[in-house]
């Protein structure tokens, strides 16, 4: 397994890649390029961000949300331009060692909560936090300016604000669009980029629907074992897999998540890993919690045994931290609180290893 880090870039991400490469066992990042959905990722502006990684001593061998433009998801006339930008990213991506890129196909919102800094009434923490009942009172263009309110002036993966300012126009035009059709797209979109990512050497990892269940009406068609085995077989090929995020598909507890990193990594369709823990609060309701075990309702060593059982070799990141010891950070992406949980999974994996194989490399 490959340890990495989400990291933003140093405009906009107030955590230094210094103290990310003096967190133990840590290989490089899961990185990222500020741009807007369906824009090109120019060659310039790759290498610079790589250079920065590379001196501080660690690698890139991942790029997180390159995300696919609505109008590609809806099926307009215009996704082929956008079409042919995606390639182009994934070629430059290509000439500076990216192997695998996660992305999402979700309509409108990328990942969603009702609160950022839920306190965790036991030791004062805050974390992420989701509660269907609070939605319903909300709607789109509420959770939308309160999520903003809330940020604290951070950008937030997957909510830029040119896709959101047409809120309204793109949930009208989703109206007509159910998860058949969405799926017919995102076929037409993995036809053509697929194949060039076989020929250069990329995994496209597609990251689950989060939370994960249809939210506002809008058809949300990856957020199931089922709904990932119809994604793999839309184009089969070994650069077509999914970044299996644990807190997305755990978010719905009938999601067996041991089960499901077995079944795809038998079929050898998990590019990348998202680890985190969830606590359950009740139906659609629950928080992040720390990644311990004990602490939220997901089983930790049953995660990286069978992690360790079918992808191995596979890239983790330490998903969404709590905000602990009064760091003031983005939310979900504090310093303190992942290098905690990639300590943890450290630790799980070095006796999973020692247990299993006799050694851990
Ligand atoms: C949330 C992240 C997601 C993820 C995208 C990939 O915190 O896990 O924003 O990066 O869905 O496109």
């Amino acid at each position: 397994m490959k340890m990495t880090f989400r990291w933003y870039g140093s405009k906009i991400d107030p955590i230094p890649l210094k103290y990310i490469r003096q967190i133990p066992g840590m290989s490089g990042l899961m990185g990222f390029l500020d741009k807007a959905a369906g824009d090109n990722w120019e060659e310039e502006e790759i290498k610079a961000y790589m250079d920065e990684v590379h001196a501080a001593g660690l690698e890139c061998e991942v790029i997180e949300s390159v995300n696919v433009h609505e109008d590609i998801k809806m099926g307009l006339p215009s996704r082929d331009a956008y079409i042919a930008n995606y390639i182009s990213t994934i070629r430059n991506l290509a000439k500076y060692g990216v192997k695998v890129i996660v992305y999402n196909f979700m309509p409108v919102f990328d990942w969603l909560r009702t609160d950022l800094a839920r306190i965790i009434p036991e030791d004062g923490s805050n974390s992420l936090y989701f509660d269907e009942k609070d939605l319903g009172e909300m709607g789109p263009l509420e959770i939308v300016r309160k999520t903003a309110e809330d940020s604290h002036g951070f950008t937030l993966p997957g909510w830029e604000p040119e896709r959101l300012a047409l809120l309204e126009t793109t949930l009208k035009q989703y109206e007509n669009i159910g998860p058949d059709d969405l799926r017919r797209n995102f076929k037409y979109f993995l036809d053509a980029v697929i194949p060039v990512c076989e020929e250069v050497g990329i995994r496209m990892a597609c990251h689950p629907d989060d939370p994960a269940w249809p939210i506002f009406g809008l058809p949300r068609i990856c957020h199931s074992q089922d709904d990932f085995d119809k994604m793999v077989q839309l184009h089969d090929s070994p650069a077509n897999t999914l970044c299996l995020c644990t807190g997305s598909l755990g978010s719905n507890p009938e999601n067996d998540i041991p089960s499901i990193i077995r079944h795809f990594g038998e079929m050898d369709r998990i590019g990348a890993m998202h680890v985190r823990n969830i606590k359950f609060l009740g139906y659609h309701h629950f928080r992040e919690a720390s990644h311990l075990s004990r602490e939220g309702d997901l089983d930790m060593f049953a995660i990286m045994e069978a992690i360790h059982d079918v992808c191995p070799d596979t890239y983790i990141r330490p998903d969404h931290g709590r905000m602990i010891w009064d760091e003031k950070g983005r939310p979900g992406y504090g310093l303190y609180d992942r290098a905690l949980g990639a300590a943890y999974i450290n630790g799980l994996w070095e006796s999973i290893c020692r247990i299993k194989d006799g050694k851990c490399e």
